[in-house]
């Protein structure tokens, strides 16, 4: 299988980029916040004595009161600031971070890490106040690391998304796998789905005007209806029907969040 050797490969990544880095700012999905904790970036910064903030990104999908909740549960580890990429949210608290941190050293690398597509790329070009890395709803869009100068001693790279040794089923529920390279998108989607509906039923009323129904396959079928999506004699196609859902998910077309 693929898995392990990319799993290898991003492990050493992780590695290099922690031996190169001061600081490290763990980016998560605020969505799924405990879910996108990456153990190897926490793991290897502990190991190696760096210390981490966790950014707490995409907080523009969530109510405040689930922010604070899981802010205050964090920092029992970590300090969090919630974050926005998209909008203005966190910018002057993780400036005023990054701020201090410049005084206390001499030079400053600071390491963005986390799972794929929580957003490193996008918190990075909001620190810098313009586009200065590729940004991309599709996962794996960071190929390699990129340094960015913030100020005179303070750099930030930009790095691949790091995945740990799990299925691709969980990666997919991160939002952190490419849809289309799924074996099963159907089954994930129903996982999706079930997720959805046991804690914020309603977003797929929000997002597709459906009502979501008790079993997360009727769920998906009733979709495919809503959105037309058929196969031959008229029947859904719950094959592509699932992979808009995913889609969906990953682009935060879907506003559901858990602990
Ligand atoms: N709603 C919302 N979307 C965001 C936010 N930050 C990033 N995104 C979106 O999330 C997707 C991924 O953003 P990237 O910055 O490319 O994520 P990344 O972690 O660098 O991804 P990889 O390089 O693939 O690992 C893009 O579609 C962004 O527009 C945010 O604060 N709010
Ligand atoms: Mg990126």
């Amino acid at each position: 299988m693929e898995k392990p050797r990319e799993w290898l490969r991003e492990k050493s990544i992780a590695k290099k980029i922690l031996s190169k880095s001061d600081v490290v700012f763990e980016v998560i999905d605020a969505r799924i916040p405990f879910e996108t904790r990456n153990s190897v970036v926490e793991n290897l910064a502990k190991e190696r004595n760096k210390k981490v903030y966790i950014i707490m990104n995409k907080v523009d999908l969530i109510p405040k009161d689930f922010a604070k909740k899981v802010k205050k549960e964090m920092e029992k580890e970590y300090p969090v600031i919630m974050f926005s990429a998209r909008k203005n949210i966190g910018k002057k608290e993780l400036d005023r971070v990054i701020k201090d941190l410049s005084k206390e050293n001499r030079l400053v690398k600071i390491g963005v890490l986390g799972y794929p597509n929580v957003g490193k790329s996008s918190v990075i070009n909001k620190l810098k106040g313009r586009k200065v890395a590729t940004t991309s709803p599709k996962p794996g869009m960071t190929k390699g690391e990129q340094l960015i100068k913030l100020a005179p001693n303070v750099f930030l790279i930009d790095t691949p998304g790091i995945i740990t040794l799990e299925f691709q089923e969980d990666l997919a529920l991160k939002g952190s796998w490419i849809p289309e390279k799924l074996e099963q998108p159907v089954e994930i989607a129903l996982k999706l789905i079930e997720k959805i509906l046991e804690n914020k039923p309603e977003s797929l009323k929000e997002s597709y005007g459906i009502q979501p129904l008790e079993d997360p396959l009727e769920t998906l079928r009733e979709l495919g209806e809503r959105l037309n999506y058929r196969i031959s004699r008229g029947d859904v196609d719950l094959d592509r029907t699932a992979k808009k859902v995913l889609w969906d998910w990953i682009k935060g077309n879907i506003k559901a969040y858990w602990i």
